[in-house]
Parts: C-alpha cells; structure tokens; sequence
C-alpha cells in the first residue's frame, strides 16, 4: 500500500529494506535505523545506526549496487572506545550518523549520550574503511547535526537543534572555520513555522543544492495524547548564500507514518529521515528509519519538494 494520498514520498514497496535480521546472529542486533546514506565510488552506502538486545551501538556499513538491496560488511566499523573523553560522553550510546561529503573527504556527524547528557561528535573518513575522531563538536544539549556540503561564506556550516528541553526544540544553523569550534548560531526554522509540528523540528540530511536554494528535509514532531511523539518528515528552503533565512516551507508534511514498519516498533509513528541521494534525473532517494525500528527508502522529485515549499501542490 502506498498512502500516497497523504505522503508525497513514495514507499519504495520493499521497505523495509533493512532489520536488524540482517546482520550476523551472534550479535543479536534488534534494531536498525536512523542511518546516513550516501553515493560512495559510483554504489551506495549505508552507514547503519543498530542497537543489541542490551541496546548497545554500533556503526555498521552496508553496501548496495541499486539503493534498495543493502548487503551489511562483515563487522561493525570500529568506534573511538578506547578514548577516555569518548568513553566518559557516549557511555550510553551513540547514534543518528548523517554523512555529508566535502570535497574528498566524507564526515559523519553524530549524537552521543551519557549521564552529561547528549552531544555531537565527529567522524572522518575517505575511503570508509578507515576512520578518524575528531572529538566532540558541540556542548551539551545538542543533537540532529548535520554539515553542509560546502563553505558558505568561507566558513563550514551545519544544522543543528540545541535542546531547550526535552519535548522542545528548533533548527539552528551554527558556522565554524576548522568544523571543530562552532558558533555564530542563527535559529533557522521556528517549530511554529510548521502547523504539524507543535512540540519541535530537527534537521534530517545534509542539505540539497538547488539554483533556488538549499533544501532541508527536516522531522516535525508532535505531542499526541500525553507522552505520544509523532514523527513527521517536511522540507523548506533556505537562502543559498544566507542559510540563516528560510524562503520558503511546505505546508504539508512529505511523509507521515501510515505503514506497519512506521506505526510499529520500539517507538511507534516515527518517520525520521537521516539519507538522501539526489538522481541525475531530479529523483531523490529517501532514507529513513521507521518507529526506531527498520530502514526504509521511498523517492520524491526535487522539483516536487520546491513546489512543495511553494505550496504550489
Ligand atoms: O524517537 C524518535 C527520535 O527521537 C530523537 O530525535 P529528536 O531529538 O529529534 O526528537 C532521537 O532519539 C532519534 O534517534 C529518534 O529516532
């Protein structure tokens, strides 16, 4: 089924495409989500966010010739444990890489938390085989960042969404000159700029280059009864040279959970887009988790998505 009528991105109708089955038994993986996808060396790549039966993280590539059948590597690729300072702030967990390639090389940011509380940590990469630490690129109480794929104004830039509280929040675009030392933060979407999402927004994929400017497919998060968080997907336009301004947001969500795989799981009605691969012929491939659970991809037209931010549809 495709819920079309209410989500403007197409379920790719083999989602989910990737579970926790996938990967070795000896792991005992439950959940595989919220992972970053980009094009690597002409294929597609997978870098999974999964949890064991005990919720332990791991980061775990895997490969796909079409963007839909991922083949998972071997093992998972090898985190900074060793490192005091990672130990002492992703004691709990660490999770939600998005990958953004600049120039050669491919970066992932990430959440970490611990009893400090959550913050964003960096990885690099150019072959995703080897991976440095760059450390942690944020203070407390920061999470969903997420780096553009170039300078803007001769500073590197990245969304991300201070955490005012718990149940609140904003995108906010901070800029730094070494991607280690961030500052000059702007809030960049209000939640109040989108109907749907009363309780709070957070940054999805890195964001996409158009002529009219960057799109930002966001998630929207709203209170439904008590303690119900529903996760919906939108997308707004923000000015190429001056990301700070938003010149435009959808209405409409592009994506609200409606299938099984996104009403059911660990956390349920979760749509959270962390992957996007932008065709020649203007198709996106989307990737998101669904209800903390599975990976799932569907598709949408960049020229649907700026229409979308028109509120041309
Ligand atoms: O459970 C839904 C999501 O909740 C958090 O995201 P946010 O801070 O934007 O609300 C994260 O834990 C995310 O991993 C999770 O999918």
């Amino acid at each position: 089924m495709n819920y079309s009528n209410a989500s403007f991105v197409r379920r790719y109708k083999g989602n989910p495409i990737l579970t926790g089955k996938d990967f070795p038994d000896e792991y005992h993986i439950l959940h595989c989500f919220n992972s970053g996808v980009i094009r690597f060396r002409g294929k597609y790549l997978m870098l999974n966010r999964l949890e064991d039966s005990a919720l332990k993280p791991y980061f775990w590539i895997a490969d796909s010739e079409d963007g839909y059948d991922f083949t998972p590597r071997e093992k998972p690729i090898q985190m900074p444990e060793e490192d005091p300072r990672f130990q002492k702030y992703a004691s709990i967990n660490y999770y939600d890489p998005r990958i953004t390639q600049i120039g050669e090389t491919y970066y992932i940011m990430h959440a970490c938390h611990s009893e400090y509380d959550c913050r964003l940590s960096l990885l690099k990469t150019t072959d995703f085989e080897d991976f440095e630490w760059l450390g942690f690129v944020s203070d407390p109480g920061n999470r969903n960042g997420i780096l553009f794929p170039e300078k803007i104004n001769g500073l590197y830039a990245r969304f991300d969404r201070p955490m005012t509280s718990w149940d609140g929040g904003n995108i906010w675009i901070s800029f730094s000159p070494d991607l280690i030392h961030w500052g000059q933060s702007e809030c960049a979407l209000k939640n109040t700029a989108v109907r749907w999402a009363w309780a709070k927004v957070g940054g999805g994929c890195a964001p996409i280059k158009t002529p009219e400017g960057w799109l930002n497919l966001f998630h929207g998060v709203r209170t439904q009864c008590k303690s119900h968080y529903v996760y919906q997907s939108g997308v707004c336009l923000h000015d190429l040279n001056d990301p700070t301004r938003v010149i435009a947001v959808s209405e409409k969500p592009i994506l609200t959970p409606m299938a099984d795989y996104e009403l059911h799981g660990q956390t349920p009605s979760v749509c959270f887009i962390t992957g996007a691969v932008v065709e020649d012929d203007g198709e996106v491939k989307v990737y998101y988790g669904g209800a903390d659970t599975v990976m799932c991809a569907g598709t949408i037209q960049v020229q649907t998505l700026l229409d979308l931010c028109h509120n041309r549809l």
